[in-house]
């Protein structure tokens, strides 16, 4: 750009086979359009620049997040009291996130475990198996929702739902798992809190 008012260094537009006497008019043409010319080539070129650079940075940013998105790390307590004072409870126990996005199990009180219901999370995603007073992070990449239980305290209610996104899809058949004891009732209160984009009210998502 800067040497684009010099006819002997003008780039890109083939200075070097021209002509002596079309040379003039090439200088000519700098006082006129060449010079927008030349610097619209720069331009471009720094776009290539830009665009590379920026597809670089995004690279990193994605193997630093595994994603564009900035995953966030929310936290589930593990308490042997609620805060509205039940016993052996998971706090908050129904909580909605976005794929991606991980939840950390902090062990507040002793003698819990996070562990995933086998029929209550979407069939491609994987299961987790947290071990008692063990601090666990788990990471949700499939939409959907996941049921998971203390194993000490199953049959006492202490159960908990992640909803991942605003996919239904599996809520069907996380409804009609076999429970036990105070977990059914429990869990029961939990999946009315699922809610998803359209299919407000309803709860499953009517389409297929
Ligand atoms: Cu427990």
């Amino acid at each position: 750009m800067l040497a684009a008012h010099e006819p002997q260094d003008t780039p890109a537009v083939g200075a070097d086979s021209q002509e002596p006497s079309t040379r003039t008019f090439v200088s000519d043409m700098c006082r006129r359009g060449l010079l927008d010319v030349a610097a619209s080539i720069n331009v471009e070129e720094e776009l290539h620049v830009n665009r590379f650079t920026v597809l670089a940075v995004a690279a990193s940013i994605w193997g630093l997040s595994g994603g564009f998105t900035f995953a966030a790390e929310h936290e589930v307590r593990m308490l042997n009291k609620g805060p509205e004072g039940q016993p052996m409870q998971f706090d908050p126990a129904f909580i909605k996130i976005e794929p991606g996005d991980s939840v950390k199990f902090i062990a507040t009180d002793k003698g819990h475990n996070s562990e995933s219901i086998l029929e209550m999370i979407p069939e491609t995603a994987e299961v987790w198996k947290g071990k008692i007073n063990e601090e666990i992070v788990v990471t949700f990449d499939v939409e959907g929702i996941y049921g998971y239980k203390c194993m000490p305290h199953f049959g006492l209610g202490m159960v908990g739902i992640i909803q991942v996104g605003d996919s239904t899809e599996n809520l069907d058949s996380a409804e009609t798992a076999k429970l036990p004891g105070r977990a059914k009732t429990r869990m029961a209160e939990l999946i009315a809190q699922v809610s998803s984009d359209g299919a407000e009210g309803d709860g499953a998502g009517a389409a297929d």
